[in-house]
């Protein structure tokens, strides 16, 4: 790993930007890169010891690229960066996404202006001098204008608050904080809460290791053999070969990956018909199981159905037990909660060192220092491994709390609802901009390309706010409103609200319930550019505090 880390600055001191980044992730990287292509000073603030954001704390067993994949989980502004990488398989295991993230912040020089290991623990709107400050853990200040927090859609741990988990004396460690040294599940027993993607990734990969793994499930899901294979040589070289073709096709697809899509209706066909598309795709699995089939799976509940029984069926003819496949039956919408791929997830359970408890039938009821108790009986352990996901999209802008005019706490503004416009703004908080944030397109995007088209967006906002001598901008309540209700509006035409998940910030007491992304795919972009051609219409103005001084005299 290279290690070119900028030392802490002394504590006390003021540093002044034109730009504070807050996250050193993969957003957080494209917007040092982007703003200092501008011209702009650039400091970025992070936690960890190095690039990668939510790569860098995600390296618990089986983590691997979930969604489409390589190549083109990957940026796009550097023709140079597509062509010198080799991806070597389709679903990239975390290591190797985090080498390419190195990679890229060798190549363009990134850490000299990355302060890691420093928490901003404070971001504070001063409206007299139009400036966030922040503060960090380090005793670090520094204020800018511009405040970009690319603090991670999927980084804030969800901690189950169950009854003497914290009296628990073994190994304890949640999957998206996972310890840097190997972690050994030889000869242990080991309980596993949660069946999301990191559960499913990792439960098959610790059942191989462990002497017994219990686990723990609230919610069966449906998920598809990821199939991971090599890339070839050839696929590499056809997608290098004319990358500005993929890049427009990658911006033009719903989910920015460069994949055709496809019009035909599941309730167009018979059965039989449906039936002989999905084995064909189950058969070549990978995300695209997903993305080939049908148009209608994720609005109507018949062609749903057809799906979620074909998937049901294929759990019932892996997983030897009936009663333990039972258990396995997912009973909501398909694809309503994230899709999953797996790697041998159903076949674990043929294992004999593997039990399944049903949480719904059988809750937990406490920890003690050695076992986990549920309704029906203890099962004593020595590690457990909280797969329990995160305070998804806006959980980490809510830890970060930043204050906004008059000291409004992004907490008070966001008690009933996520507020802001275009996914990337909020009333109150002047010159704030949130990547990937609720409201935007965020997880159900490629997320690279998405967070270019953010900061690309929010580059050219800035230079029109330079040129026009505007210091302050915010949108106002209606635009936050009507993009609000656009979003809803959309979500509600689909059957995806219908279903409790960290989308709708069900997983979450307390949280505030809506669906929290956009969903219109690439139109976002589109309607991102309109509102840039319309001279940012939504928005409120302030002028620079110079040219109001000027005014003034
Ligand atoms: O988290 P999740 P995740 N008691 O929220 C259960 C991305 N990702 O980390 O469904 C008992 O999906 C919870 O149950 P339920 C990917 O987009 C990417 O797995 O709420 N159980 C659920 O089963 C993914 O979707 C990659 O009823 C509790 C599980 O814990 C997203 O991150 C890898 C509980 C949480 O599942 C999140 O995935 C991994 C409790 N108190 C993830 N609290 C890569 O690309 C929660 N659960 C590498």
């Amino acid at each position: 790993m290279t290690s070119q880390y900028q030392p802490p600055q002394e504590s006390g001191s003021i540093e002044h930007y034109d730009v504070i980044v807050i996250g050193a992730g993969v957003s957080g990287m494209y917007a040092l890169h982007h703003f200092r292509e501008m011209g702009l000073s650039v400091r970025v603030y992070d936690g960890a010891s190095d690039v990668g954001g939510t790569w860098w704390y995600n390296r618990y067993p089986g983590a691997r690229v979930d969604g489409p994949g390589s190549p083109f989980y990957c940026y796009t502004f550097s023709d140079e960066l597509m062509q010198e990488w080799d991806w070597e398989e389709t679903q990239s295991e975390w290591s190797a996404v985090l080498a390419y993230l190195e990679h890229v912040a060798d190549k363009f020089d990134l850490r000299r202006d990355i302060q890691f290991e420093t928490w901003v623990q404070d971001a504070r709107y001063d409206e007299s001098d139009q400036r966030w400050t922040v503060e960090t853990d380090t005793g670090v200040r520094a204020s800018a204008p511009f405040l970009i927090c690319a603090v991670g859609a999927l980084s804030t741990a969800n901690m189950p608050d169950i009854p003497g988990i914290h009296d628990f004396a073994g190994e304890c460690y949640h999957t998206g904080q996972w310890p840097h040294e190997p972690v050994s599940f030889e000869g242990k027993r080991v309980a596993v809460i949660g069946t999301g993607s990191s559960g499913i990734q990792s439960i098959p990969e610790i059942a191989k290791e462990a002497a017994h793994v219990t686990v723990l499930q609230r919610t069966p899901q449906y998920s598809v053999p990821a199939n991971n294979r090599p890339i070839t040589p050839e696929e590499m070289a056809e997608a290098r070969a004319d990358f500005d073709v993929i890049r427009a096709r990658m911006r033009a697809n719903p989910g920015g990956f460069p994949f055709a899509t496809h019009s035909r209706a599941a309730l167009d066909h018979t059965p039989e018909e449906r039936n002989a598309l999905y084995e064909e795709l189950w058969q070549r699995g990978s995300f695209k199981f997903f993305l080939d089939g049908y148009n209608d799976i994720a609005v109507s509940e018949e062609a749903n159905a057809s799906l979620a029984d074909f998937i049901r069926d294929k759990i019932r003819a892996v997983v030897r037990d009936p009663e333990t496949a039972e258990k396995l039956m997912p009973d909501y919408f398909v694809m309503t909660k994230r899709p999953i791929l797996d790697n041998g997830y159903f076949e674990t359970f043929n294992r004999d060192n593997v039990t399944l408890v049903d949480l719904r039938e059988d809750p937990i009821e406490r920890f003690t220092p050695t076992s986990v108790v549920t309704r029906t009986g203890e099962h004593p352990i020595d590690m457990l491994v909280l797969a329990t996901g995160f305070d998804a999209i806006s959980g980490s802008m809510l830890r970060l709390d930043p204050k906004g005019r008059g000291g409004l706490s992004l907490k008070e503004r966001w008690q009933d609802r996520f507020h802001n416009h275009l996914g990337m703004t909020i009333a109150g908080f002047p010159n704030l901009f949130m990547i990937h944030g609720p409201g935007s397109p965020g997880v159900f995007y490629n997320m690279p390309l998405g967070a270019e088209r953010q900061l690309d967006w929010i580059g050219d906002f800035m230079w029109h706010l330079e040129k026009h001598g505007i210091g302050a901008v915010e949108p106002t309540l209606e635009s936050e409103e009507a993009w609000g209700n656009e979003v809803s509006g959309i979500a509600n035409a689909t059957l995806f609200p219908r279903t409790d998940s960290w989308w709708t910030g069900a997983n979450i007491p307390g949280k505030p319930r809506g669906f929290s992304a956009y969903l219109g795919g690439s139109l976002y972009y589109q309607r991102i550019a309109d509102v840039a051609a319309k001279g940012y219409e939504g928005f409120a103005f302030e002028p620079a505090q110079q040219t109001k001084e000027a005014e003034a005299s």
